[in-house]
């Protein structure tokens, strides 16, 4: 690329190239340059926000010259690529996370005793007049994501970049993220969240990047023929422009930083001349300023989908403006077309992005003018799909009206991939209609016929992946069953979901990563780039000592969550701190869900609040209540959809508990309960260190895999669970002694429900004597519980709570007596525990996609 350009200019650009800095003095210099040029401020007048806008931006100055050197040996090396298409991508804060994994050549430890760039940056905000803490609290978490789909690829992303894997993500730049939640007399309020408020120092507008996108219109025949395979020309109707945003992620101790692009709609220069003639001004900006609804808001569902149009709008305009990134990045390289998927892999993160292989099919048959057969080999060579879920109400599929409407040619080109590909099964099973008609990707089933984008996505991949060895097993015999018929085995693997350690160790425990890099003699902390070194904590885990320090670690973390739980709760204290290191903090976070059985969680927190007062009752003191249900605090967290009347029930349900438990005198503080309001990745990152237990309790078969099970152990957090997603793994890695596992299998899934359908069942004493005291819990109105309670009665128990009831409660007092009979017996099984995580780091997801589904190689830095 050098030749382009006289000596005399390169010599020219070459001297006046900036440097980064590496030490606190460069770094202050930065800092000052920004607060008084950027942000045209003083140190009279510099705030927190303008010191973490200054931090931000001083940082970003050394992301974007990694950043830099990284795309241009990626241009000149030009390897295979990675392209994570994913809808979410939940990334947390940034200006942490950047300044543990900015690399420093100058790796000494500073005088703060922190060996990364963190360290001396801390250290001069000090002398600067500010608190790196309190800098840090000022950044909105970018939450454009949901739960575990989008906070798994921004795992991902980081160890994409840490493992200097040539890859970007591509995604959307809502301007509003997951909204922000209010409990309000109980209930979630939503609230919008804004997070571009003030602006976002991490994202670089790229005007000079902007991708025209079309919707609607008709498609134009050449000369008429109607033979289906002759290159159309879809003519669109109404146009819009995706401009592309920039994120630099880095890396940790490597000077590799990968891009994350971001898509933002808005209006063409395009104006309708007809709308202006006829005096309509008014009206003709207001289409246009339609345009940027596309990117404004983040749809707020889990696991669950609804086929409005704007959502497929989204979908589209993001497909395409990514492809034809894609498209142009690898036509700048000259190869044919049929090197395409030597130099391009496509990862689908769900469903979501199915579109981009009918757009691609497109571009290479309507404008490159390829053989259709030719265009789709080269699309099943490149693309492959991740699926994230069995449930079915999350499976997407489009009624072919709005479809054909908005994506009229799309429409037909599906149309066509589905002819060639039935005609193929019948060839290899003919007269096989039930398997036909089960594996199109045309729905014919009334009131109206669907674009099944599960299929679509099956078709044109060439590897499907679950996210956990049971789910993966669970995809071939339930949903996608017919697809092993058609395709074979072969196409549908499993790759066992991870977490990075960057964040959810170093970050979010900064103590622990701390104790763990002392006791292994890795003061630097290369753990976090090989945690199979973990395992050195094996031999320590019997120690007293060791065992005392870990306990403490623990405790200051959950004096930190008592922190944050009185700052929510109005300053007024939950927790007795007194207490706190024999105080079992029992935590369920994630989302709302009837599958995730919070209700379980709260019916046994229920059962536990009943026995106490009847023991209290029949005589017994409060000595020995505690004795039989020792200190406690049991806390929830999580958002639910907002259209989602039972989660959003069990949310007040566990309010209205906490209301009664919490001010019931009469127990001296054994029980807390406590929601935390709006559950997001930064109040993750204190919640997840400072847990002793934390549920994952999901129906057994119906969570995919889970993340936070994989966070919380690692954090020297125990887990009570059901045989679930990765809880299999994670069992068979740490121990099968080392876990609390409850509940039916998912092989008597079915037969259960089958037996409550037929109301073969009687309910256990235990849950009806639950269920019949939840009303006693609300002075709202009455009944007002009725529909949770009833359909565990009366309507099938379909999340079977009453199945699992008794062996839950029967597990959480195998926990009690652990943690309060026999304190070392727990600390030995928790550092046991951490010390076999290595395999849930996200590196190790990595490497299994590059080897076995990407085909791709990292590429260093020459340095490294
Ligand atoms: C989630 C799964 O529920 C969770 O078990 C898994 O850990 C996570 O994905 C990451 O793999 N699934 C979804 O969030 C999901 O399926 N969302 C649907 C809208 C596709």
């Amino acid at each position: 690329i050098d030749a382009t350009i006289p000596l005399r200019s390169r010599n020219l650009w070459k001297k006046n190239n900036i440097q980064k800095f590496e030490e606190e003095e460069g770094f202050e210099k930065k800092f000052v340059t920004h607060v008084e040029t950027s942000l045209a401020r003083s140190m009279y007048n510099c705030d927190e926000l303008a010191a973490y806008e200054a931090t931000s931006m001083a940082v970003r100055d050394n992301l974007l010259i990694d950043w830099s050197a990284t795309q241009q040996r990626i241009t000149t090396r030009d390897p295979k690529r990675v392209y994570y298409l994913s809808l979410e991508f939940l990334m947390g804060k940034a200006l942490d996370n950047a300044l543990i994994n900015m690399s420093s050549d100058k790796q000494e430890f500073s005088s703060t005793g922190d060996n990364t760039s963190r360290g001396y940056v801390k250290h001069a905000l000090d002398d600067l007049g500010f608190n790196l803490e309190d800098v840090l609290q000022k950044e909105p978490d970018a939450a454009l994501g949901n739960g575990g789909l989008g906070r798994l690829a921004a795992c991902f992303l980081d160890s994409m970049a840490t493992k200097s894997i040539p890859a970007w993500g591509y995604g959307l730049r809502y301007e509003y993220g997951i909204f922000a939640q209010k409990i309000i007399n109980g209930y979630q309020v939503e609230t919008p969240d804004y997070w571009l408020n003030f602006g976002n120092p991490w994202e670089i507008e790229r005007n000079e990047i902007q991708v025209p996108i079309t919707f609607y219109g008709y498609v134009d025949r050449n000369n008429g023929d109607t033979t289906t395979l002759s290159p159309s020309q879809w003519v669109g109707g109404e146009r819009v422009l995706a401009v592309a945003y920039d994120f630099p992620v880095p890396g940790f101790k490597t000077t590799s930083v990968n891009n994350l692009r971001l898509w933002r709609a808005k209006p063409t220069t395009e104006f309708d001349f007809a709308k202006f003639n006829n005096g309509d001004y008014k009206n003709s900006v207001d289409e246009q300023q339609k345009a940027e609804s596309i990117t404004a808001v983040l749809y707020p569902n889990d696991n669950f989908t609804k086929g409005k149009e704007l959502r497929l709008k989204q979908q589209y305009f993001w497909c395409a403006a990514s492809l034809s990134d894609i498209v142009r990045r690898f036509k700048k390289s000259r190869r044919p077309w049929r090197e395409f998927s030597d130099q391009v892999a496509i990862q689908l993160n769900d469903t979501h992005p199915t579109l981009a292989i009918v757009e691609l099919q497109r571009i290479l048959v309507d404008l490159e003018k390829l053989d259709w057969h030719e265009a789709w080999s080269i699309i099943t060579q490149t693309f492959a799909y991740t699926n994230h879920t069995v449930m079915l109400e999350a499976l997407e599929k489009w009624p072919i009206d709005l479809f054909g409407s908005l994506l009229p040619r799309h429409l037909e080109i599906i149309y066509d991939i589905n002819w060639f590909f039935l005609k193929d099964v019948q060839k290899k099973f003919p007269k096989d209609v039930d398997l036909l008609r089960n594996v199109s990707i045309i729905e014919e089933a009334s009131p109206e016929r669907q674009v099944r984008m599960a299929n679509l996505a099956i078709v044109g991949s060439h590897t499907v992946n679950g996210v956990a060895e049971l789910h993966s097993q669970l995809i071939k015999t339930t949903i996608f069953r017919d697809f092993v018929r058609v395709f074979g085995e072969k196409k549908f693997t499993n790759v066992t979901n991870g977490i990075t350690p960057r964040r959810w160790l170093r970050q979010a425990n900064p103590e622990l990563a701390k104790l763990i890099g002392e006791a292994i003699h890795d003061p630097e902390q290369n753990f976090l780039l090989n945690m199979s070194k973990l395992n050195g904590l094996t031999k320590m885990a019997d120690d007293p000592d060791f065992q005392t320090k870990w306990d403490s670690v623990k405790e200051s973390n959950k004096h930190r969550l008592a922190d944050l739980i009185k700052d929510l709760n109005g300053g007024v204290e939950v927790i007795n701190r007194e207490h706190i290191r024999h105080t079992l903090f029992d935590i369920q976070v994630k989302r709302m869900h009837e599958y995730k059985r919070q209700q379980l969680n709260i019916f046994g927190v229920i059962h536990r609040y009943l026995n106490m007062k009847d023991m209290l009752k029949n005589g017994k003191s409060i000595e020995e209540v505690a004795k039989r249900y020792p200190r406690k605090v049991s806390i929830f967290g999580g958002k639910s959809a907002p259209g989602y009347y039972m989660a959003k029930l069990v949310i007040k349900l566990i309010n209205s508990v906490a209301d009664v438990v919490n001010n019931d005198e009469e127990l001296q503080d054994l029980l807390k309960v406590f929601f935390i309001p709006d559950y997001n990745v930064s109040k993750a990152e204190i919640i997840i260190p400072a847990s002793d237990l934390s549920e994952h309790i999901s129906t057994a078969g119906t969570e995919a895999s889970g993340t936070s099970n994989m966070k919380f152990v690692m954090n020297g957090g125990l887990i009570i669970g059901t045989v679930d997603g990765a809880n299999v793994e994670i069992t068979r890695e740490i121990g099968e002694d080392n876990i609390f596992l409850f509940g039916n299998l998912s092989e008597n899934v079915e037969n259960l429900r089958f037996k409550h359908q037929y109301n073969e069942t009687e309910l256990p004493p235990s849950i009806t004597r639950v269920l019949n005291a939840v009303e006693k819990f609300t002075s709202e109105y009455k009944n007002e519980f009725k529909p949770l309670t009833d359909s565990i009665k009366y309507h099938g128990d379909y999340y079977l709570v009453s199945d699992d009831f008794d062996s839950y409660i029967a597990a959480h007092d195998l926990v009690d007596d652990l943690y309060h009979h026999n304190k070392h017996e727990w600390i030995k099984k928790s550092i046991i525990s951490v010390a076999n995580m290595g395999f849930f780091s996200s590196d190790r997801c990595i490497d299994e996609y590059a080897d076995t589904i990407w085909n791709v190689e990292p590429l260093k830095p020459e340095s490294s």
